[in-house]
């Protein structure tokens, strides 16, 4: 394990825009160890006040729809425009799966030399609640670093982009150049949760069915029920290999941020992230506190066995494990 710097020294990097100390404090967050966990605190509480002068924007779409191609395209057009960027993901199958989202970084081997660019791989081998953690704060810290945009790549086959949803304040869905989100294998329910549609690898052969794609979207979404955010969706193509059409998403995803911002949606949304925040945190703790409770360990086994010989009902043994734990 490398050895840890105090917090202050964490505080005072991350402010000054160091990205070795940034990166090193993120390393510290995600860190399981119990001696990490109140460094971690110090640090967020440090940087907490600088924190929140970012656009979070959250990426989605199946696998091999080109999302990290995008983030790069995207980022390399941000940086040009002297923007610094971010980029985090939410990939809690990474575990499982070969290396993380971003863990292929040669995908992203131009924006890595930006000097004002700033790529993290996912943390592996967590939860998807240790994850989404994680990447909030990580967010924070960036935030704190200087950042200006803050891209999340996250797979949208499974919750992943609900949390997503949950922290960013725009959220873009890449979508391919084929009519229809079942034959995409899209999931039901993401598309109205976007705020842009880009339909990509709108490029040489794919071009006419890209366009035929933005078609059937914007009819799909002339139907849906308009987005809280008093905006409507914007359905375009781009082609991230080819570098086109990246500017127009970034106009829209400026229209939204103005707009928003003038209606007063963005900080009321904000604000209601932080609600539902603080709600998981508690559910995540109470979860913790019950499954590693002393007495509440050493029962369960009986009791496990109990409900699964049909002798207990579980909603009974539910109750007493509660009780126990509550002291009732
Ligand atoms: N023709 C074309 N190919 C593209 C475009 N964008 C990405 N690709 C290709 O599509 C493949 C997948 O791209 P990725 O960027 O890795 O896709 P991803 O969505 O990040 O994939 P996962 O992280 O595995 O979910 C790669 O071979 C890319 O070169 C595009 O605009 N046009
Ligand atoms: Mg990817």
């Amino acid at each position: 394990m490398r050895e840890r710097l105090s917090s202050d020294t964490y505080i005072d990097g991350i402010l000054a825009g160091d990205r070795v100390v940034l990166s090193r404090a993120i390393t510290v967050i995600e860190s399981r160890l119990a001696e990490d966990k109140q460094l971690a605190q110090a640090i967020l509480n440090g940087i907490l006040p600088h924190s929140g002068n970012s656009l979070r924007i959250g990426i989605t779409g199946i696998p091999g729809v080109g999302k990290s191609t995008f983030i790069e395209a995207l980022g390399m057009y941000l940086t040009g425009i002297n923007k610094k960027v971010a980029v985090l993901a939410v990939d809690p199958t990474s575990s499982k799966s070969a290396g993380s989202i971003l863990g292929d970084k040669t995908r992203m081997e131009e924006l890595v030399k930006s000097p004002i660019a700033f790529i993290r791989p996912s943390a592996t081998g967590l939860s998807l609640g240790g994850v989404a953690r994680n990447t909030r704060e990580a967010m924070l810290l960036c935030e704190a670093a200087g950042y200006e945009v803050i891209l999340i790549e996250t797979v949208g086959v499974g919750q992943s982009e609900i949390i997503v949803k949950g922290m960013t304040d725009f959220f873009l869905l890449l979508a391919l150049p084929r009519a229809g989100d079942e034959l995409q294998g899209i999931k039901k329910g993401i598309v109205e949760m976007a705020n842009a549609v880009v339909v990509n690898k709108a490029d040489g052969l794919f071009a006419e069915e890209a366009a035929q794609a933005v078609a059937t979207f914007q009819n799909a979404l002339h139907l849906a029920p308009g987005d809280p955010s008093g905006t409507l969706v914007q359905v375009l193509a781009c082609s991230a290999l080819e570098n086109k059409g990246i500017r127009e998403v970034w106009e829209v995803v400026q229209d939204y941020f103005k707009n928003t911002v003038a209606n007063g949606f963005f900080t009321q949304n904000r604000a209601a992230q932080q609600v539902d925040w603080m709600h998981e945190l508690i559910r995540q703790n109470l979860n913790d506190l019950f499954y590693q409770n002393k007495e509440v360990r050493k029962l369960l086994p009986n009791v496990e066995a109990k409900v699964g010989e049909g002798k207990m009902l579980p909603a009974e043994a539910a109750q007493i494990l509660l009780n126990m734990l509550f002291k009732i």
